[in-house]
């Protein structure tokens, strides 16, 4: 069975992903409509033989579609309901209904079982969730989890093409001895701006509660959610690093029962999704350029912390635009089509 589809946000890092991906793994589609905001509209995209003109995103936009893939941002809160009005499924990468008690936020090697009670929107989870949740699924299925304690170290792509376009000219700048310009990291929207090239920006997002950051505090909630278990305590530091587009994770957590090594390293290799790579002899271990344009979330370093009880820790790291965006997204809509429920 084939399925018209749109993807909006066309232009962007996750949309071009997206694209890759559909050719990749020989999605299903019948009609593909790309859509964007005004600023990209009219734009021509080649994908598989064909040209596409880029639409700007109306609510008649999603007219016959049955897939529409948002690639994120803040178009999602005005579009999804237009779309799924449309008799359209929405699966959508911003935050805008992560935590709406009738949007499923999904992993679908984590939490499959909870698309069965979709309304016609399905959240993808953030980057840094997706990839941490995929490490500590097998862990909390075997050993319980009582506490995650986390520290990223987030790639620009996560910020979008223009981030990853500053990393590079500031990179060429600073190795000319010219004047470094600095105008979208940590956040366009923010007051300050900072240079990223040979720098770490302990902030991604805006400040809230307890001066967390809205990241830091995504990675405590969808956790909770994915999981279904609000009883784990997880606390997290997420920080941007000069890096492409891989997000990298120091994980430690306190389990509830004894794991070995050993029996952590099988069951995280035997989880879908997931590759080991830890062995030091040989200096094997997950590196973010290692990670990139690959699809599955890599774990390493993985020892012993006798702090606690029963301590764990884990290194972790994932492509950001793939199994952090497009590619978890589009598993969503292969999982639903496989399960009938489009
Ligand atoms: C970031 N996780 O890395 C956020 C959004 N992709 O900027």
């Amino acid at each position: 069975k084939k399925f018209n589809v749109a993807i909006l946000g066309a232009t962007g890092a996750v949309g071009q992903e997206f694209l890759k991906l559909i050719a990749e793994r020989n999605f299903p589609y019948n009609e593909l409509k790309l859509l964007a905001s005004e600023r990209s509209a009219g734009k021509q995209i080649d994908f598989r033989g064909k040209t596409y003109t880029v639409e700007q995103a109306a609510p008649d936009s999603f007219k016959d579609v049955q897939i529409a893939l948002f690639a994120g941002g803040a178009a999602s809160k005005i579009f999804a309901p237009e779309a799924v009005k449309r008799g359209a499924v929405v699966i959508d990468n911003s935050s805008a209904f992560r935590m709406d008690p009738d949007v499923p936020l999904v992993v679908p090697e984590v939490n499959p079982e909870a698309l069965k009670k979709h309304k016609g929107i399905i959240a993808n989870p953030n980057c840094s969730t997706i990839i941490m949740v995929m490490a500590l699924k097998p862990i909390y299925d075997k050993a319980g989890i009582k506490r995650i304690v986390v520290s990223t170290y987030q790639a620009v792509s996560g910020a979008g093409k223009e981030a990853i376009d500053e990393l590079t000219d500031q990179t060429r700048a600073v190795m000319a001895e010219q004047e470094v310009k600095a105008t979208i990291l940590p956040g366009a929207s923010l007051s300050k701006h900072y240079q990223i090239a040979f720098n770490l920006l302990p902030q991604i997002d805006v400040f809230v509660a307890e001066n967390y950051t809205k990241e830091e505090m995504k990675m405590v909630h969808e956790t909770h959610k994915i999981l279904n278990d609000p009883s784990i305590g997880i606390t997290a530091t997420t920080v941007r690093v000069p890096v492409y587009r891989s997000h990298s994770e120091s994980v430690n957590i306190e389990m509830k029962r004894p794991l070995s090594i050993e029996e952590t390293k099988e069951i995280l290799a035997a989880f879908p999704g997931v590759i080991v790579q830890d062995d030091p002899a040989e200096m094997l271990y997950p590196m973010p350029l290692t990670a990139s344009d690959r699809n599955e979330v890599f774990v390493g370093r993985i020892r012993p912390d006798h702090t606690v009880k029963y301590g764990l820790n884990l290194w972790v790291v994932g492509d950001q635009i793939r199994k952090g965006a497009a590619l978890n997204a589009l598993q969503i809509a292969e999982h639903m089509i496989d399960q009938n429920l489009i």
